[in-house]
């Protein structure tokens, strides 16, 4: 006879597991977890006998995987909210920039930060993402663009993952944006992100993965391909911002280095797609800043699933072009905005999410996977997607249990 800790019973799973039936559904299911995984799950008549320490009935409420937020930049200094209101007002985001305005009005801001601050307004946000049924969440760095400030807003990002009881991804990005001191000479400060930001970003064991941002007003295909070499030998797994405001050849690079994904997309061509495909590269896709941004150029969602491209979506949280905490949310702006069907949806914030990370433990909710579990107060599924500004979730599990991380308001 098993034992378990928890037995869930009375409750519609969605497990989202692959092409079965719908968001892979069992109707009047029972979950068992032991040791913060899940033991056994499937419909309640089939349940083996067992001994559960502790049963819960969920009066037919539904679960999910818990959602996991795989392209973030949570952790910065200030906000740029007059920013937001001046180009209400009219200004241009070069108007903004050329003013000392946009991205680099972040850097300043995270620089004159100190840990404490920077990981204090960081865990609003976090505790938001988790309040709408988040457990895993990356962060990048990129707003420091030095060793030093790049590697504190990491230490940050480790520091929420021991406090908060989530899984929280760390991602270098420190080839995000050319600092001041280097305008001109982006080689050159590529230079010192090989020799000097990555290596030391590694041996403290700061970063799980590399990013960078392939654009006109940031990184060529050229620089983007020498911080992956260096990431690959650094035995580091990378992702990359792709094709968000014009084509680059960004797809491209991401998928010759096989890298988990490739992020934005809006401007990929046909070709860049296929490349995507015979990597195994996941697509995540950011509406919110195709929102904020006013972007009209759509991500080519239909080319993505003629090449089965695993989409994922995410909020991209960040003070300029996605000021978004909210999964929930991000999916219904992905089905509005880029006519994503609801179960696209779901599968895009839990199954492929869980994949554009690199991480094969969650995601589902299968025998074997960690007992991350997102309870909701929803009729069907497809509402997380249909309702806006609404909040749903009943409770999280984290591992079997519920976070440190406060949940609720
Ligand atoms: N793409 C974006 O939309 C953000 N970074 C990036 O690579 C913009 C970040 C910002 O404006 O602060
Ligand atoms: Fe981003």
């Amino acid at each position: 006879m098993d034992r378990w800790d928890l037995l869930l019973t009375d409750v519609r799973i969605a497990t989202m597991r692959h092409g079965v039936v719908a968001y892979g559904t069992v109707e009047d299911g029972a979950l068992a977890i032991t040791g913060g995984t899940i033991a056994w799950v499937g419909p309640r008549s089939r349940l083996p006998p067992g001994q559960a320490a502790e049963q819960r009935s969920l009066d037919g409420r539904w679960i999910t995987p818990a959602l996991i937020d795989c392209h973030t930049h949570l952790v910065f200094g200030g906000d740029r909210g007059a920013e937001f209101e001046a180009r209400l007002g009219g200004a241009s985001y070069e108007d903004i920039a050329d003013a000392g305005g946009g991205i680099m009005s972040t850097v300043r801001a995270t620089r004159a930060a100190t840990e404490d601050e920077l990981y204090g307004a960081a865990v609003d946000r976090l505790r938001a993402l988790a309040a709408e049924g988040a457990a895993t969440v990356e962060i990048k760095s990129g707003y420091g663009l030095d060793t030093e400030t790049e590697l504190r807003m990491l230490e940050v990002a480790r520091r929420l993952g021991r406090h908060s009881g989530l899984t929280i991804r760390t991602t270098l990005l420190a080839a995000h944006a050319v600092p001041a001191e280097f305008r001109g000479r982006a080689d050159d400060y590529i230079d010192l992100v090989l020799a000097e930001v990555m290596p030391a970003a590694v041996e403290r064991n700061l970063a799980d993965a590399v990013d960078a941002f392939c654009e006109g007003i940031a990184f060529d295909v050229a620089q983007v391909a020498r911080v992956f070499e260096r990431a690959v030998d650094l035995g580091l797994p990378v992702k990359l911002h792709a094709d968000q405001l014009s084509d680059g050849g960004g797809a491209e690079v991401a998928a010759r280095f096989r890298a988990l994904s490739a992020d934005h997309l809006e401007y990929t061509p046909p070709h860049g797609v296929q490349a995507l495909a015979k990597a195994g590269t996941v697509a995540v896709l950011l509406p919110g800043a195709c929102l904020t941004l006013d972007e009209t150029c759509r991500p080519p969602v239909g080319e993505l699933r003629r090449h089965g491209v695993p989409i994922a979506i995410a909020t991209d949280c960040n003070p300029g072009t996605s000021s978004l905490c909210s999964l929930p949310e991000t999916m219904a702006l992905a089905s509005r905005l880029f006519g994503l069907t609801p179960e696209e949806c779901l599968t895009g914030v839990t199954r492929h999410a869980a994949r554009a990370l690199g991480l094969e433990d969650r995601g589902t909710l299968e025998a074997g996977k960690r007992a991350d579990i997102a309870i909701w107060d929803i009729a069907h599924p497809r509402d997380l997607s249909y309702w806006l500004g609404r909040s749903q979730l009943a409770e999280l599990l984290v591992a079997g249990a519920a976070p440190p991380v406060a949940t609720s308001a």
